[in-house]
């Protein structure tokens, strides 16, 4: 039963119902070897593939110079070592040379022309991965906290959010037909290949289940319908006391609970997100709700049951008011758990208590409880590259190579190698510092905490720079908090490039939001716990008056703040923040 609406459906609605195979004419594209670009409405439909239309915005002035950015899945972030080869073998042949690890733990390849898009897709699907979803008005990467499964509780949720995965992946049999049967390839990647099959058990486990039929046989998607959600919808896990995964900033979260050393199920959580518009208040970033608790066996038919409330309440008369968090807002979070529990037959009980205490990474050496070991390493903004005397790309490789750990992306764009053997421990390192890497294992907690998403020049709606910026104004805070006499604290510091939200400013202590060329609004008083959002404390502040800006604040902190309290906590309530006009 679809929301009754007056108003006119948006355009992407239209299209979907029109081709819900969402095939659009990309196979007619793809064979054309003039075409240099998607156009129409495939630039939508291949989201859902996984890709994104883009040009190089540095090169404008002299025209546009098209490519596409593809994005892979990963649950949890998990790349076994033969499948990391396979990407960073591709990444060189199709890309621009790097992989950007992302901000809800997958890999992105950017800069892939026209004619290696195929080959590209094809290659990842062979090494069993996909790139299914991974965009578009679906379910998107799945996050889970990205510690290695050392013991059966984070086994069990690693496990359910792949569970989770598959049943929210859309049914579409185009995908298939397009990318693995419909492209023929021998890229002489069959050894690669075939380790990299071996190391998931030659099984995919991004298959989505076989498609549903209707009365007349044809095949139909019961979970998603011919016009799929409204919007994206994210979804992802988290073990308390960790908010390594940002839980609250998700469509829906589920927040394990253990109870005598056992997994019993998770408290769910619904109706995040962080989008918005500039100038668009009825745009804003919002933190989920706690609904209640679900045991495991839930995990899907729960998860499912809140995409169709948000197929058939979200809004498809405004994309920008599409997502789930506005039903939530709009109607109430007692609204939604009658809704749920009457797809669900019954109410959900109440949720059970919970406390999270932290986010970020572990930087450097951790014994795992079977005896290996696992090495956390920093990734500046998440991009693996060579620069220069920086070779953290080749060094990834030989480690991959001689080593075989598991690859797990963090949802702050570093990276964990795991189920490393203590012998294995020493040449790792020397691996490292002889490629110039010694900064992964300890980048300290400003640098280790930090993200910028890509903006300038892939990302079409950046409106200033992010990626490329980012460093260095993060080296200007930590000289600023060392000349107020704290250099070396935790603070959590995010910078996007438009409001969107990609790296998840809205929550951070510190977040950057690009307004123009060289001007951020900037937020600030969110907690490390990721429990509650940063406020805009100044708005268009240009890049080089920021360390002023910033300097200032912390010279006051140093001097106000109580024992142990971090500055997202002083700032939030300190006597700082702009006082509004009185009404006339
Ligand atoms: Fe994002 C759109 C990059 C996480 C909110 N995001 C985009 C696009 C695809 C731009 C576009 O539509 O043309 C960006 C591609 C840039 C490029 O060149 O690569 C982009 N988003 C990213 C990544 C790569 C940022 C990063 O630094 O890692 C992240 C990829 C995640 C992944 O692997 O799936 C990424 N995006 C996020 C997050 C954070 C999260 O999910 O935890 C958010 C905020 C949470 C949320 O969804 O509310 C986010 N991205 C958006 C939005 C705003 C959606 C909204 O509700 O208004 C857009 C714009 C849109 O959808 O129209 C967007
Ligand atoms: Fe692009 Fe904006 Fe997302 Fe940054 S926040 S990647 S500029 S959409």
């Amino acid at each position: 039963m679809e929301k009754p609406t007056e108003k006119p459906l948006t355009k992407n609605e239209t299209m979907k119902a029109e081709k819900p195979d969402l095939s659009g004419t990309i196979r007619e594209t793809l064979a054309n070897p003039e075409a240099d670009r998607f156009s129409g409405d495939d630039e939508q439909f291949i989201k859902f593939h996984g890709i994104y239309q883009q040009d190089d915005r540095d090169k404008r002035k002299t025209g546009k110079e098209y490519s596409v950015m593809v994005r892979t899945r990963q649950t949890g972030g998990i790349v076994p070592a033969a499948q990391y080869l396979v990407y960073d073998e591709l990444s060189g042949r199709f890309a621009n040379g790097t992989l950007r690890i992302t901000s809800r733990q997958t890999f992105q390849f950017h800069g892939v022309a026209q004619r290696g898009i195929g080959s590209l897709i094809k290659s990842i699907n062979d090494a069993l991965s996909s790139t299914l979803a991974t965009c578009g008005d679906v379910n998107r990467n799945v996050t889970a906290p990205s510690n290695p499964p050392i013991d059966a509780i984070t086994q069990a949720v690693e496990d359910d959010a792949f569970t989770l995965t598959r049943a929210l992946l859309p049914k579409t049999t185009a995908y298939h037909s397009i990318w693995v049967d419909g492209v023929q390839v021998d890229l002489g990647l069959g050894e690669k290949i075939a380790k990299a099959r071996a190391s998931v058990d030659q099984t995919n486990p991004y298959l989505p289940p076989p498609a549903d039929h209707d009365d007349s046989g044809a095949p139909v998607d019961k979970l998603y319908g011919k016009t799929y959600r409204p919007r994206k919808f994210k979804t992802g896990f988290a073990i308390p006391p960790n908010n390594d995964v940002d839980i609250f900033t998700n469509d829906m979260g589920y927040v394990a609970v253990i109870e005598g050393g056992k997994l019993v199920g998770y408290n769910l959580l619904v109706g995040g997100g962080l989008g918005t518009s500039h100038g668009n208040k009825a745009t804003y970033p919002r933190l989920a709700d706690v609904i209640g608790f679900i045991t495991r066996e839930q995990v899907v038919t729960v998860g499912e049951a809140v995409i169709r409330i948000h197929r058939d309440w979200g809004d498809r008369t405004d994309r920008k008011h599409a997502r789930i968090k506005y039903v939530l807002q709009e109607k109430g979070v007692e609204w939604f758990r009658a809704e749920l529990a009457k797809e669900l037959g019954a109410p959900l009980p109440a949720a059970k208590p919970f406390l999270f205490k932290g986010q970020g990474d572990a930087f450097g050496w951790t014994k795992q409880t079977d005896g290996n070991w696992f090495l956390g390493l920093f990734i500046e903004t998440g991009r693996v590259k060579d620069a220069g005397t920086y070779q953290l790309k080749t060094a990834l490789r030989k480690i991959a190579e001689q080593f075989g750990p598991v690859y797990r992306l963090t949802a702050t764009q570093n990276l964990i190698l795991s189920d490393i053997k203590e012998a294995d421990k020493a040449a790792i390192e020397k691996l490292l510092h002889d490629h110039g890497c010694g900064i992964v294992f300890n980048p300290g907690l400003v640098k280790g905490r930090g993200m910028a998403c890509p903006a300038l020049p892939t990302c079409g709606l950046s409106l200033a720079e992010s990626e490329r910026v980012f460093p260095a104004i993060l080296g200007k805070i930590e000289d600023a908090q060392d000349a107020a006499g704290f250099g070396g604290e935790e603070l959590v510091v995010r910078m996007t490039g438009c409001p969107n939200g990609c790296a998840r400013p809205y929550n951070a202590e510190i977040g950057f939001v690009g307004k123009a060329p060289g001007k951020y609004n900037l937020m600030l008083g969110g907690n490390r716990e990721g429990t509650r959002l940063a406020r805009l404390f100044k708005e268009s502040v240009p890049a080089d008056e920021i360390p002023v800006v910033i300097g200032a604040l912390f010279n006051q902190y140093a001097k106000e703040r109580t024992a142990g309290q971090a500055f997202g906590d002083w700032v939030d309530g300190a006597a700082v923040w702009p006082v509004a006009a009185p009404q006339a």
